[in-house]
């Protein structure tokens, strides 16, 4: 072979992550611990692809700190309320099951699919092999974490019958309706419509009922409030306003402070209170252990505030149409 075409040849071939020691170490795993075929993962890795583009979005410094009012203005608009009432009429049946067999509010499920991706609209456009792939072995600062997560797809593809070159999603490889991540879309993701595949990237009925499971599994309670706004008012620096996303004191300490809850009964219910910058000042609210549970889906208050103000929306105009 003349010299340059050989060196071509190896330039193009240490491209692949199947070539570098990580990606061998990664093919052996698969191998050995997973039983699966060398020349597959091989195959698999050769074909992913860095992803500039990833790498500069994950290491983008963190946005700005959006306020609640901003925050707010991004989820809770008359289009996406519109959208998800259609989508609720849609999937009456599957969003009927999920509440009876999880207790999860139908609003509440169409409210996380609303705000993570328009109702799927939006579901990301990245191979996820791609990213999972960059991230894993190009990102230092991740890569234990991507590492992980790119076994859990090769094995979520795996037993779901999925190509794993063909899954797009985002750039951090979430994927479908829910934008779930491989090991929650293995430990959650659910078939809901009888066909034996949990397929959350097409199908919206599984996306239904894995948003369902995903809740039921770190412990909604059914018929229990999630926060409420409260007339009182509690200053910046106060102790009762804790920093911790679980509640740490209980109703009892709030009432002794002032502020007079409707919507629990249980003195000793856990809460906690926060303090949102709204269009016209603060606004102060009680938030409960089902609040904490929707920030198991996404580690923020001004998160499960805009799901739960969604779903509210939703709750208004899906009573008045009935
Ligand atoms: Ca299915």
């Amino acid at each position: 072979m003349p010299l340059l075409l050989a060196v071509l040849a190896s330039v193009t071939h240490a491209r692949g992550y199947d070539a570098t020691p990580e990606g061998r170490a990664l093919i052996e795993e698969m191998v050995t611990k997973y039983g699966y075929d060398q020349g597959k993962v091989e195959t698999l890795l050769a074909d992913a692809t860095r992803i500039d583009r990833i790498l500069e979005s994950i290491s983008r410094p963190a946005e700005k700190t959006l306020t609640w009012h901003e925050y707010r203005k991004i989820f809770i608009k008359p289009e996406r309320v519109e959208r998800g009432l259609a989508f609720l009429k849609e999937h009456d049946e599957a969003f009927a099951r999920a509440e009876s067999e999880f207790g999860v509010p139908a609003t509440v499920i169409a409210a996380i699919i609303g705000v993570e991706t328009w109702y799927g609209n939006y579901t990301g456009n990245y191979r996820v092999i791609d990213a999972l792939a960059t991230l894993a072995f190009d990102y230092p600062p991740r890569s234990r974490f991507f590492r992980s997560e790119l076994i859990q797809y090769l094995l979520m593809t795996r037993e779901q019958g999925f190509d794993p070159l063909d899954v797009k999603g985002s750039y951090a490889g979430a994927m479908g309706y829910g934008q779930f991540i491989s090991s929650s879309y293995r430990h959650f993701a659910i078939d809901f419509d009888g066909d034996s595949i949990a397929d959350i990237l097409t199908n919206p009925v599984d996306a239904i009922g894995s948003v369902a499971n995903y809740f039921s599994a770190h412990h909604w309670r059914e018929g229990e409030p999630i926060a409420e706004p409260m007339d009182g008012h509690l200053p910046q620096d106060s102790p009762l306003l804790t920093r911790e996303l679980k509640p740490q004191l209980t109703v009892t300490d709030y009432r002794e402070a002032g502020l007079s809850p409707k919507q629990v009964s249980g003195e000793d219910a856990a809460a906690r209170a926060i303090l949102l910058q709204g269009a016209d000042g603060p606004e102060l609210w009680l938030t409960y252990h089902n609040f904490f549970v929707i920030t198991r889906y996404n580690h923020s208050h001004l998160y499960a505030m805009a799901v739960l103000q969604l779903a509210d929306e939703l709750n208004k105009h899906r009573n008045s149409d009935r």
